[in-house]
């Protein structure tokens, strides 16, 4: 027999490789030195500092797939969730910002792109010297981006894409824009266009007064007539499949991240409740208390060992989206639920910033809707077991 191990009861290290912990070790040590102390006055004051892309590209945190040729890192699935583990243990508008960077703009063009379109802007992104956005939701198309409204009308050399992409996030700091629109030279399908800052007719105005994810900077796009040439037309993706591919990397990496701000609820809730004394004895010594911690504890240790086979089969390549829905759902619901609990432990305490659990809280009611509602998800796993579609 051995002894039961609280913080990682299912010796999850112990499931991966040594490259895999160094990976981990090395993101939790800047995430922990340079992101941490940041994070308090980041979300106070509603402020994403511009300089931490440039910090994770040169510790190789964005993109960390796409391959060493275009300036990636080329590590496996279950590396990249590890590091989307640790930075949204600081704060998950952090996460936000690397996960759009790597699975939403870096992923699509290495998939879809052409090899001009790859070693013109693939390096760049890798090294942060440009930022990215990822342009699907409009205003009035959230969970249904097949109805779309943006269109792409063809003309000479090129493209005019007229419409309005909504909730988009870094879009007000992107220097380029993966944009999704419907072509009338294509059948009217889906088409992907990589839209570049400084195009007549394109502009990002910010979303201010954002309640969650306040550390993250988010915008729209409004695409007037903007002219996007040929060049710049993902060559490899038509239909919803285009956007759907990205979106299942970075559901994947959301499935992660969400674990590493639940186990920051967890700790901080066991801490103060060790500390903290009413009726003279700790609060972590009364029953209701630990099936509290009991049960975040279940949670996170079943969620983890679920995002390591899902990645396991996503680098072997046996893997379904709805792997990913299940995921990405059970986890983000199961990380709010934690946040919330994890708050109310803390008492009074517990709507100050200065402990940080209400922010991971409030960041988790974004992270729940966002890559698919909770609810969505829970349609794509009842029509995959049903065969009937739920949704109309
Ligand atoms: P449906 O009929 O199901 O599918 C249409 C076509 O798409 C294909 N497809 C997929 N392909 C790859 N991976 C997936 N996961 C796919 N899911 C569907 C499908 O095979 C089909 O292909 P084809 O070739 O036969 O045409 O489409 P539907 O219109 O009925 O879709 C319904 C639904 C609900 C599943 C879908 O629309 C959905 O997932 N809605 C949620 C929307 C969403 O996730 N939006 C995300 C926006 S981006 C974002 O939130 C970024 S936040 C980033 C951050 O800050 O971290
Ligand atoms: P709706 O689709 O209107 O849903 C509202 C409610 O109705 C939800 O509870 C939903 O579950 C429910 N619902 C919807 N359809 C059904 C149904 N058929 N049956 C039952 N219930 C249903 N998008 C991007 O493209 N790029 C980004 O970078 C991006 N970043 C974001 C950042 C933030 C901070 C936020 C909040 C959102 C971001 N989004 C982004 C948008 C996000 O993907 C959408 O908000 C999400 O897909 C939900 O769409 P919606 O807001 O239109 O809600």
């Amino acid at each position: 027999m051995i002894t039961f191990q609280w913080d990682d009861p299912l010796f999850f290290q112990q499931q991966l490789t040594d490259d895999e912990r160094q990976i981990q070790d090395a993101a939790r040590a800047y995430c922990q030195e340079k992101l941490q102390p940041r994070v308090l006055s980041a979300a106070r004051e509603e402020r994403f500092d511009r300089e931490i892309m440039n910090e994770m590209g040169e510790m190789g945190l964005l993109g960390p797939t796409v391959s060493e040729v275009y300036g990636g890192a080329g590590v496996n699935n279950v590396s990249y969730g590890l590091i989307a583990r640790e930075v949204e243990r600081v704060d998950s508008g952090y996460r936000s910002a690397m996960s759009v960077q790597s699975s939403l703009v870096m992923h699509p063009i290495e998939a879809y792109g052409s090899e001009e379109q790859k070693q013109k802007y693939l390096p760049k992104l890798a090294s942060a010297e440009i930022i990215g956005c990822f342009g699907l939701t409009e205003p009035d198309h959230g969970s249904d981006p097949g109805s779309m409204i943006t269109r792409a009308r063809k003309v000479d050399g090129g493209y005019l894409l007229s419409g309005q992409k909504m909730w988009i996030t870094n879009s007000p700091i992107a220097d380029i824009a993966v944009v999704w629109a419907k072509s009338d030279a294509h059948d009217g399908k889906i088409k992907g266009f990589i839209v570049e800052r400084g195009t007549e007719g394109f502009s990002t105005p910010k979303i201010s007064g954002k309640l969650s994810l306040r550390a993250s900077i988010t915008g729209e796009i409004v695409l007037d007539n903007a002219f996007v040439p040929e060049e710049n037309l993902l060559p490899g993706a038509t239909g919803l499949s285009g956007p759907f591919g990205c979106l299942n990397k970075a559901r994947f990496g959301i499935a992660w991240g969400v674990l590493g701000a639940a186990e920051f609820c967890w700790h901080a809730a066991r801490q103060y409740t060790l500390d903290r004394k009413q009726f003279g004895r700790p609060l972590a010594a009364t029953q209701l208390i630990q099936m509290k911690l009991t049960n975040m504890q279940t949670d996170i240790t079943l969620g983890l060992q679920a995002v390591l086979q899902v990645g396991r089969l996503m680098d072997s390549g046996n893997w379904a989206p709805e792997m990913i829905s299940m995921v990405k759902r059970n986890n983000c619901g199961k990380a709010l639920e934690i946040a919330r609990i994890a708050r109310d432990m803390h008492g009074g305490n517990g709507v100050s910033d200065e402990y940080g659990v209400m922010r991971h809280m409030v960041n988790l009611e974004s992270v729940n809707t966002y890559e698919g509602t909770h609810d969505v998800h829970g349609l794509i796993l009842g029509r995959a077991q049903t065969g009937i579609q739920a949704f109309f």
